[in-house]
């Protein structure tokens, strides 16, 4: 730091010329994201509330208020309306309060955990900082959680089953159903990571698409994580965690001796109210029909885009079930088929089970940049 400080103009100029270097999602060039533009209405309303800390929600009860709307209004599109939990910074930490609430509930000795081989990489943070042992189940045929694999791997110290609605790679949406019978039948929670397809899944079948049951309406669920950073447009960092009662939040309340509440149960102390008020703001401007259009835009131009891979000569790893579509070359390496791409300004991602392109249709790709992409796809 220098002694002296500088103009705002000097500041201004200089941050631009960082931010110049930056990639942006408004080019529509960015094809391995889950982030998306943020929406100017979820923006204004964060801005709005950016002294506002939930982690001494007293002194900002109004927060608090939309706080309470927010979680009611996620449950309600999650199947229950009367759920439990808290807008935080995102996927991983939701996973990781998860798995808190899940270990804390018993006193077992060596807790295990069973998640999908397709799970976030958040949940080998979570078994790490929770010390739990993570015991990876297979996929079916078709990249799903193998119902089979995760009887195999149950036991005496199976703590919790993580099931995926919308895989990070693959967008697939595990067996639920299964799980939420498995658990039921062996007491054991289940935690449904919905990260991405929460703002999705439930959208799209409103409109006709034939999709699984994946939320609370399945009586095993225990909690799910859902996303506003992700498909709900919001800015990020902004989480959500969902418990179906109020004792996971209980089961791992730690005391807070001078705050305006007396128990905190989030990891992070101090805790923007911004993110909900984006979330709250969202939700209430595009309604259930808004969600749905963006959701069906996805939809078309994925189906499109897997159309147009499979025409240029590429192999699809799968069909995509959400708005994500992977493929690869029995040719060309992926990595090589990646580097060609980026040279055309493309950023793409890996897939890594199996080694694949992935790209995420999140709502900043149009059809216009997706033919542009399938131009060149044709040309590699
Ligand atoms: N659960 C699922 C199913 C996810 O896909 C992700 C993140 C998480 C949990 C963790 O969420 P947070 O990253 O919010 O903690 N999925 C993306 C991924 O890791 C996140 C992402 C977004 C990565 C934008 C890159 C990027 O440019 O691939």
């Amino acid at each position: 730091m220098e002694d002296e400080g500088i103009t705002k103009e000097q500041i201004f100029q200089m941050l631009r010329k960082y931010k110049e270097k930056d990639l942006t999602h408004r080019s529509g060039r960015i094809l391995g994201s889950m982030c998306t533009c943020p929406d100017p209405v979820g923006v204004k309303a964060y801005s709005m509330f950016l002294e506002s800390n939930l982690g001494d929600p007293g002194l900002f009860p109004g927060t608090k208020k939309l706080e309470d709307e927010v979680i009611s209004m996620l449950g309600e599109l999650m199947g229950k309306k009367d759920v439990y939990g808290h807008i935080i910074t995102g996927g991983t930490e939701a996973n990781l309060m998860a798995m808190r609430a899940a270990r804390n509930l018993t006193k077992i000795d060596d807790p295990e955990i069973i998640v999908p081989r397709s799970a976030h990489f958040s949940f080998k943070k979570a078994a790490e900082m929770l010390c739990l042992d993570l015991k990876m189940a297979d996929l079916d045929e078709d990249y799903k959680m193998d119902v089979s694999s995760v009887e195999d791997l149950l036991s005496d110290k199976t703590v919790a089953i993580v099931g995926v609605a919308g895989t990070t790679e693959l967008g697939k949406i595990d067996p639920i159903s299964d799980l939420s019978r498995i658990c039921l039948e062996n007491d054991i929670y289940l935690h449904v990571d919905a990260a991405f397809g929460g703002y999705s899944i439930p959208f799209l079948k409103d409109v006709g698409y034939d999709l699984p049951e994946f939320d609370f309406s399945l009586p095993g669920v225990s909690s799910i994580t859902i996303d506003p950073h992700k498909m709900g447009l919001a800015p990020i960092p902004t989480g959500g965690i969902l418990f179906r009662e109020r004792k996971y939040l209980e089961v791992m309340a730690i005391e807070t001796p001078y705050l305006t509440e007396d128990l905190q149960s989030t990891v992070v102390g101090t805790r923007t109210g911004a993110a909900t008020a984006a979330t709250w703001a969202l939700l209430k401007y595009h309604g259930r029909e808004g969600y749905q259009e963006v959701s069906k835009k996805c939809m078309e131009i994925t189906n499109i885009l897997a159309d147009g891979v499979k025409k240029a000569g590429f192999e699809l790893v799968t069909r995509p079930e959400l708005n994500i579509v992977a493929f690869s070359s029995s040719e060309i390496p992926v990595e090589e088929i990646a580097l060609r791409l980026e040279d055309r300004g493309w950023a793409v991602s890996l897939a890594s089970y199996p080694k694949a392109i992935r790209i995420i249709v999140m709502p900043h790709l149009k059809l216009e940049h997706i033919e542009a992409f399938i131009d060149d796809l044709r040309q590699i």
